[in-house]
């Protein structure tokens, strides 16, 4: 290997939505850039989350690239939520039409990535024992990336066939004449129970707490309707730009208390017909006045009602310990109605917890279910998860997972302090869950490729948060968050799901559209509350 071989301008870590468009860009710039890659293919999240009725919530029209225009006139979603096998396919054709695999490592996981400070440069090592030096050094490791396994006792001696979702085997599991048991009913579990349920002898609910979940209205896409859309596509990034969550959606201009009853329910029929999670944004107070929560609450509470026929599950159904749309509404299809089969039972764990896993099955306070398959759809240690799995050090052997003990702390979601020429995509801070998490890699990327770009016209080798730019920052999203009622609700935005894991609203959750205005703020000002070289930046520095 020649030094050229292991001395980059910039390493990218993850080959997913963000990490794929990070080596797009930055080879675009001219740089030597290395990626490397976990899985052995391209996708990041969208690689590993096969299981049944894997989809996104966010339509496929916005959930897709916008940097390159041939691409988007070309590419043809066939349906309004594209399952996980499209969205695969789709970033597979991205990554082969600009050549981007070659980039990277896979099969190659980092371990470490060192700062230091004699050279200013970054060294990352792998578990391949591939070690590389880079003058940046980029996170995209995703933020929904590290699988939760919760330690409940006997977790490893079930003797049948156990999965995690978001570690779904490449070839299908076959359910047929199968019992199944699932853990856990968030989005996954609510995407692929249904599903399983169609196939399986019978399956096994075991749900902690019951979700908010709306169906998805999800239909195919006509001709007609693409052709308008790609006719109207840089009308309809522009609107996702200056929008709340990066999608051309825009609530109703009075507050759900502002308007009498009648006019109330014909906009929340309307969201519900629109489907999904779209619902939280009806109205623009339904996520800060409890007052207003209540009636989209009591809306939808009405609407499982209608499609659960015993009304003792219903009741176990409904959530009665959070706001609606303070935990992410999951967008389903036919989630509900699945409890009318005769071969689903849920069981609730709120009456009685699970005590023990055993070889043949789950055990609860109140009765054991022998299970032939068992799945977790447990979740993830979201948003730090797959960063604390590196062991990331910066300026003087500072250690990010020990820095980030009281929760994580960023300047942007982006840059941390003690941390120079390293760049977190859709990092805590970020409005990333919270937004089209492709928009949101592209913002990210597109402000980092800037920001070297000035780095390079002003002949300035470190760039890094300050301190207080940082602590402001941090300060910035807690006061965002704490004028919603996001933090009443026990969520993985606020770690909540992690035993131990310090309780911190995570992402930025004052809008994509006005985080986008702040970075550019940032970058107009010379990148203020950054230090360049080591020196605190002046606006035309
Ligand atoms: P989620 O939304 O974190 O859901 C995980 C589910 O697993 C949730 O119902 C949890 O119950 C349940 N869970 C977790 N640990 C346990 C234990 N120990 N016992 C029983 N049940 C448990 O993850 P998903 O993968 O569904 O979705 C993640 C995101 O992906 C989603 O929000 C979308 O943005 C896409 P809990 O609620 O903690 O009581």
């Amino acid at each position: 290997m020649t030094s050229q071989d292991s001395d980059f301008d910039a390493v990218v870590v993850g080959a997913g939505i963000s990490g794929l468009y990070a080596v797009y860009k930055f080879r675009r710039r001219g740089m030597r850039v290395h990626g490397f890659e976990s899985a052995e293919g391209v996708g990041g999240t969208w690689y590993h989350n096969r299981y049944p009725g894997a989809r996104c919530d966010v339509e496929s029209i916005d959930y897709s690239y916008s940097f390159d225009e041939e691409l988007q006139q070309e590419w043809t979603w066939t349906e309004r939520f594209a399952t996980q096998a499209e969205i695969l396919r789709y970033l597979d054709h991205v990554a082969d039409r600009h050549e981007l695999r070659s980039a990277y490592d896979f099969l190659t996981r980092v371990t470490s990535a060192v700062y230091d400070e004699a050279t200013g440069r970054w060294t990352i090592t792998t578990d391949t024992g591939k070690t590389v030096t880079a003058r940046f050094c980029i996170l995209a490791t995703g933020v929904l990336s590290a699988t939760n396994k919760p330690d409940i006792p006997g977790r490893d001696t079930f003797a049948g066939e156990t999965y995690h979702t978001g570690e779904w085997p490449h070839e299908p599991v076959d359910f047929t004449g199968k019992r199944v048991g699932v853990i856990g009913t968030g989005s996954s579990g609510i995407q692929a129970i249904p599903i399983i349920a169609e196939e399986a002898d019978r399956v096994v609910v075991f749900q902690r707490s019951p979700n908010y979940s709306i169906p998805a209205g999800n239909r195919r896409l006509t001709d007609d309707v693409l052709a308008q859309v790609k006719a109207d596509y840089a009308e309809r990034r522009r609107l996702s730009r200056i929008s709340g969550g990066g999608t051309p959606n825009s609530p109703h201009p009075k507050g759900a208390m502002e308007v009498d009853e009648a006019e109330r329910t014909r906009i929340y029929d309307e969201w519900w017909q629109r489907g999904g999670y779209l619902f939280t944004k009806a109205f623009p107070d339904q996520m800060v006045s409890k007052a207003a929560n209540d009636t989209a609450r009591e809306y939808v509470e009405a609407k499982i009602r209608e499609m659960v026929e015993d009304p003792a599950i219903a009741d176990q159904l409904i959530p009665t310990d959070h706001p609606i749309g303070t935990k992410r509404i999951v967008t389903d299809t036919g989630y509900f109605q699945t409890y009318n089969r005769d071969n689903v039972t849920l069981v609730n764990l709120r009456r009685s917890p699970i005590t023990e896993i055993t070889g043949s099955g789950v055990r609860t306070g109140e009765a054991a279910y022998d299970l032939d398959i068992l799945i977790f759809a447990t979740g993830f240690d979201a948003m730090t998860g797959s960063l604390s799995r590196i062991d990331i050090r910066g300026r003087a052997g500072r250690e990010l997972s020990a820095e980030w003990s009281a929760g994580p702390r960023t300047y942007l979601g982006l840059a941390v302090d003690g941390f120079p020429n390293m760049f977190v995509i859709s990092g805590p801070g970020s409005p990333s869950v919270l937004a089209n998490m492709v928009l949101m890699a592209e913002q990210h990327v597109d402000w980092i490729a800037n920001c070297l770009d000035h780095l390079d016209a002003h002949d300035i080798a470190t760039i890094e948060a300050n301190r207080e730019a940082a602590d402001e920052w941090v300060a910035e999203c807690n006061a965002k968050a704490a004028g919603t009622l996001f933090p009443t609700a026990n969520s993985w935005y606020l770690g909540a799901n992690i035993p131990g894991k310090p309780r911190v609203f995570m992402p930025y959750i004052g809008g994509f559209g006005n985080y986008n205005t702040i970075c550019a703020e940032v970058a107009a000002a010379g990148y203020k509350g950054f230090a360049l070289d080591g020196r605190a930046a002046t606006a035309g520095s």
